[in-house]
């Protein structure tokens, strides 16, 4: 019988290095001679990646209603576990994944301030029991975040997306419901501090994961 992968994802606020440091953590796997399927969230898939724009789209002369922002997360996110994650894992890939429910948990909850029981009933009713084995939860100061962000949104002229608009506060939040989920699951989260270079940051990503690699196998 094949032995179901494992799900990986990384979490955090904005510009901490998600994005930077997912391929990374795909290429340490894939030179344990592991498949990898690489994605993100929101999104993943073609309807998935629809939805994201939806959702990032700042058209600010409609606004987007909390509600209706926590339902199409987790409308990509079904498209997402179906067409993608599940099979992925039931043929012994592992997956990593950029984002994931904890940050609805983050962003909707700490941020948007949706109630956390709110979002664990369509957690339930979407995921049926599946989590994450391991989640890398890339953490630094908001403002520290901010100037990164800032500096690669000058680099590469791209516009602020819906999420980005807001204001420290709302990030701080967000880094706060982080912390405190990551207290409450410490067992799956790994806690790493994002402010450091990056060569010292994937340090502590190697570290964490090659131990994990040698616990599950
Ligand atoms: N969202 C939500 O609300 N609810 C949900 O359930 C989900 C998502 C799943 C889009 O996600 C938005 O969706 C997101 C939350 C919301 N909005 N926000 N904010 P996203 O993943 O696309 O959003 P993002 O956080 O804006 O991604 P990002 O801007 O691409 O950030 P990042 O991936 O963490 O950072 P990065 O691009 O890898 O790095 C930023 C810059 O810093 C870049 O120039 C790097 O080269 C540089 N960098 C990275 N690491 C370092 C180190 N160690 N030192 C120095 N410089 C570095």
């Amino acid at each position: 019988m094949t032995k179901r992968g494992r799900f990986i994802t990384l979490e955090g606020g904005e510009g901490v290095g998600k994005s930077t440091n997912v391929g990374f953590v795909a290429e340490l796997l894939e030179a344990q001679g592991l498949e990898v399927v690489r994605t993100r969230e929101p999104g993943g898939t073609v309807r998935g990646e629809a939805i994201r724009g939806l959702l990032l789209d700042p058209a600010p002369q409609e606004p987007l209603h909390v509600d209706a922002e926590l339902l199409l997360m987790f409308a990509a996110r079904a498209q997402h576990l179906a067409e993608k994650i599940l099979p992925a894992l039931a043929r012994g890939a592992w997956v990593v994944c950029d984002r994931f429910t904890d940050a609805t948990f983050a962003y909707q909850g700490g941020g948007r301030g949706i109630a956390n029981e709110r979002i664990a009933v369509l957690e339930n009713f979407v995921q049926q029991g599946l989590s994450p084995d391991l989640t890398l939860l890339l953490d630094m100061p908001e403002n520290a975040a901010k100037q990164r962000l800032e500096s690669r949104l000058r680099d590469r002229s791209e516009q602020r997306d819906r999420f980005e608009q807001e204001q420290a506060d709302f990030f701080q939040a967000v880094r706060n419901a982080y912390l405190a989920r990551a207290q409450e699951a410490p067992e799956r989260f790994a806690v790493i501090d994002a402010q450091h270079s990056l060569d010292t940051v994937q340090a502590q990503i190697r570290h964490t994961l090659l131990e994990r690699v040698a616990e599950w196998r």
